[in-house]
């Protein structure tokens, strides 16, 4: 093969004129439309003097469009890196920048304010908008249907992912054709994905979950997907009947369960519900087989990882457990301080290591060294156990780390936001529990002596520099942080403390 990952993912539907993308107005876009969408795109790139191995950045909406472009970077075997559309210009000019982008995508209505980075880096700037309409696509018109695809090899890089990180600044994850090719394929044969699914993708696309996720396997099983803009309740409820499968964070679930309309009635089509990002209650996991009479298929994954672990699809599919490691992914628990595997049923660190772990983090060999073994277990970062039925269970994080609505957010990228602020002496960021994100952000203020810091005014700073999802939702002052003996803020305190403050207890 010339390109393992475009000839698996998308070459193979060459010409086929079978529906791959099902709109909510009713086009369908089949697999032959969608690969010469992206073909064309590939022209356009290569045109622009785009070479293999360069980064192309994209902060565009959802549509086919997106992802097409997506399918053109693999065809011209440049390193796609997906934007969260909700980063700010500060936000994005270090991702655009860390990464050495070639090329830079984003909605019309940033091009402005994106226009100065992208031309201090020399790097072409293009738009895509929503509608799909903008300079790439008016470029694309008129190129050829096909083009010859660019030789890669399994080692090489198809995509970089951002995660934050708990100290500095974001990493960039560096995922091969092999490791997303890898987990493709495991993942339609464990959860039995064929031609005939029809899965329900409200998901966004900037994601593992969204991206790699539900679009590789859809894609390797010759599927299609129900391709929604994002998560809109009243159309997922409408459009249940005609899907098969549904994958999304527990947000999606709870969201779903709140609704009457949602009945065995509703859900008799669907064949798998697949949920993943954040830990899903076992509260939820039962209510919705009381209300469907179906059993969520619960898994565990990362962006620097992919999928690790998966309850079965025949099988037993428990409530609070992520299942087991998935075929050709190893994991082992271990001793956070000496790195010694530890006894079954001990909770400890989660290690993984299989062709499924990225290659290290974008030009941060210490990084990279701190979290990639050298004998290729990566330190997850998450606390687990595994139980005598070999069933994953994941107990809590060793990393300070919040999930808002299967969106990770990183305490201190907030806090020294926060501490900036007039006033502000000094901050701590936590995750409370939240009925609706199932943890959001809460920020507690220390004053400088004598101060009296204006919360609206630290809030709109906030909104200034971070994206919407990583605003505190309140902001609290308080005398004192409380600390350990060795000075470390003891947020474990903190979240004790204020645990109830978004979702009362119980009379
Ligand atoms: C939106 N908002 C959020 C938010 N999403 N705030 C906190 N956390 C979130 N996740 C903001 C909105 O901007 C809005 O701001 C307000 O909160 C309420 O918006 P909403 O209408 O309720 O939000 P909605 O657009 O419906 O989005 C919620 C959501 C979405 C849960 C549907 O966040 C989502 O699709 N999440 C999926 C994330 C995901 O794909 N994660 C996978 C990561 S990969 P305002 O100002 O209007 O009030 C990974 C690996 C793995 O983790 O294992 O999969
Ligand atoms: P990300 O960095 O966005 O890829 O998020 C990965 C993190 O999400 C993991 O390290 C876990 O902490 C968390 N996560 C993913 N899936 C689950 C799950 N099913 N249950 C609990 N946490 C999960």
């Amino acid at each position: 093969m010339t390109n393992p990952l475009f000839d698996t993912l998308f070459g193979v539907h060459a010409g086929k004129e079978t529906p791959f993308l099902h709109l909510y107005d009713g086009t369908v876009i089949t697999h032959a439309g969608f690969i010469a969408m992206a073909a064309r795109m590939a022209h356009v790139l290569t045109d622009a003097g785009l070479a293999p191995g360069d980064r192309l950045a994209a902060q565009v909406q959802k549509s086919p469009e997106a992802l097409a472009l997506y399918a053109a970077c693999v065809q011209a075997g440049l390193v796609f890196l997906p934007l969260n559309t909700g980063y700010t210009t500060d936000e994005l000019t270090y991702f655009i920048e860390n990464s050495g982008a070639s090329c830079v995508v984003c909605d019309a209505k940033a091009k402005n304010a994106l226009a100065p980075i992208a031309e201090r880096l020399g790097a072409r700037l293009e738009t895509l908008n929503a509608d799909g309409s903008g300079t790439l696509s008016d470029q694309a018109a008129d190129r050829p249907d096909s083009i010859p695809t660019v030789a890669r090899s399994e080692d090489d890089l198809a995509a970089f992912l951002y995660t934050s990180g708990t100290t500095g600044r974001s990493k960039g994850a560096m995922l091969t054709q092999a490791n997303l090719l890898s987990n493709a394929l495991t993942l339609r044969e464990y959860w039995r994905f064929t031609a005939d699914d029809v899965l329900l993708h409200a998901l966004p696309i900037f994601h593992t979950h969204g991206l790699f996720v539900a679009t590789n396997v859809t894609l390797v099983a010759g599927g299609s997907m129900i391709f929604l803009p994002k998560f809109e309740l009243d159309q997922m409820i409408d459009l249940m009947p005609k899907a098969t499968t549904m994958m999304g964070v527990p947000t999606f679930y709870t969201r779903l369960l709140d609704d009457p309309r949602l009945t065995k009635a509703r859900a008799a089509h669907m064949r798998l519900f697949i949920s993943g990002s954040a830990p899903l209650l076992a509260e939820t996991h039962m209510q919705f087989e009381r209300r469907t009479g179906h059993r969520i298929l619960e898994r565990y994954g990362m962006t620097e990882t992919n999928m690790n672990t998966s309850n079965p699809c025949d099988g037993d599919r428990r409530a609070g457990t992520v299942g087991f490691p998935l075929p050709g992914v190893e994991l082992k628990i271990t001793d956070p301080a000496s790195g010694e595997e530890l006894a079954p049923g001990e909770v400890g660190q989660i290690e993984v290591r299989g062709a499924n772990v990225f290659k290290g983090y974008w030009q941060m060999p210490k990084k990279t060294a701190e979290e990639l073994r050298s004998d290729g277990f990566f330190i997850t970062g998450d606390l687990g156990c595994v139980d005598e039925d070999g069933y994953v269970h994941i107990v809590g994080r060793n990393k300070d780390l919040i999930i808002s609505g299967g969106y990770n957010i990183y305490p201190k990228e907030i806090e020294l936001v926060l501490d900036d602020q007039p006033g502000v002496l000094e901050s701590a960021v936590i995750g409370v529990p939240h009925a609706d994100f199932g943890e959001t952000v809460l920020g507690l203020i220390v004053p400088e002596p004598g101060a009296h810091p204006d919360l609206d005014v630290i809030a709109e700073a906030a909104k200034g520099s971070l994206a919407r999802f990583k605003h505190p939702r309140k902001l609290i002052v308080i005398d004192a942080l409380p600390r350990n003996t060795m000075g470390k803020v003891q947020k474990n305190a903190l979240r004790e403390a204020y645990r109830d403050i978004f979702s009362p207890a119980e009379g």
